[in-house]
């Protein structure tokens, strides 16, 4: 399938564009961006990163593409540094996507209970009318709580993620799938929902938790959608997935910016 993903470019740092080409690519699809902005970093655990805005270039690019008639079978949206750029971006959903083609929402801005550095309540506005009009939004649970006004727990027992879910689905999209679910301090995973059923997969947590995991998450999720793979599995997949890597990434004392996931993709070429 052809996907066409924006988000920044972090130019190090293991997060966004850098992760989600390679995976989208590994998993069959043809691969577009859309750049957000380009930063030196990412924004977590770096200091005096730089920041180049793209938004007066997005317009440009999109009206190239309308022109040449260029479409796309998913748009998949991550971090988005600048309001503005919304609009761009529902552009991108009416005029580049092909008839039943999938509009999936990162709404990458917050973690651990906090807006990443930088970020305006303005960001949070914006990703709300995305998601009002995504196929499938991937909000982590600080994300879901931003989005629908809910108070942050590291804990969600059922009701609180039943809520959650609600919330977010109440927002207008088709389906819901909510990250880093924590039902007890043992165990992590995801739950998806459909306003109907919900579909859940937890595995036992990893100690440490590193940037750019959401960024992986969110790809594989695309990927095996896009490939035809049912729910279940795709969350198992890349529950999995994300504790493999971890698992690569917690013996090195150098590598705390991101995980080795390149090492988890080779080990499915080769198993
Ligand atoms: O991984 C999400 C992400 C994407 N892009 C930028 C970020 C982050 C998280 O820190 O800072 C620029």
């Amino acid at each position: 399938m052809k996907v066409l993903t924006i988000q920044d470019i972090s130019c190090y740092g293991q997060c966004s564009t850098t992760v989600a080409l390679p995976i989208l690519s590994h998993y069959g699809h043809e691969t577009a961006i859309l750049p957000s902005a380009i930063l030196s970093t990412h924004t977590c655990g770096f200091k005096d990163f730089t920041v180049l805005d793209l938004t007066d270039e997005m317009p440009k690019i999109i009206d190239h593409w309308i022109h040449e008639r260029i479409k796309f079978d998913c748009i998949y949206t991550g971090y988005i540094g600048d309001k503005r750029q919304f609009g761009y971006i529902l552009k991108c959903k009416e005029e580049l996507l092909v008839p039943g083609g999938l509009f999936i929402v990162d709404p990458a801005m917050a973690d651990n209970g906090k807006m990443y550095p930088g970020l305006s309540t303005e960001i949070i506005f914006g990703m709300r009318k995305l998601c009002s009009k995504a196929d499938y939004i991937i909000p982590n649970i600080t994300e879901g709580c931003f989005l629908t006004g809910n108070d942050y727990k590291e804990t969600h027992d059922t009701e609180y993620v039943n809520k959650l879910l609600k919330d977010l689905f109440d927002l207008g999209c088709k389906n819901v799938i909510l990250t880093g679910v924590q039902e007890d301090s043992d165990t992590i995973g995801a739950v998806a929902y459909d306003g109907i059923t919900r579909t859940y997969n937890l595995e036992v947590k990893e100690e440490k938790s590193y940037h750019g995991t959401g960024d992986i998450f969110s790809s594989i999720i695309v990927s095996d959608i896009l490939n035809g793979k049912n729910l279940k599995d795709t969350l198992r997949h890349a529950c999995k997935f994300i504790i493999e890597a971890i698992r690569k990434t917690v013996d090195d004392d150098t590598h705390s910016y991101g995980v080795k996931y390149e090492e988890v993709l080779r080990d499915e070429i080769n198993n």
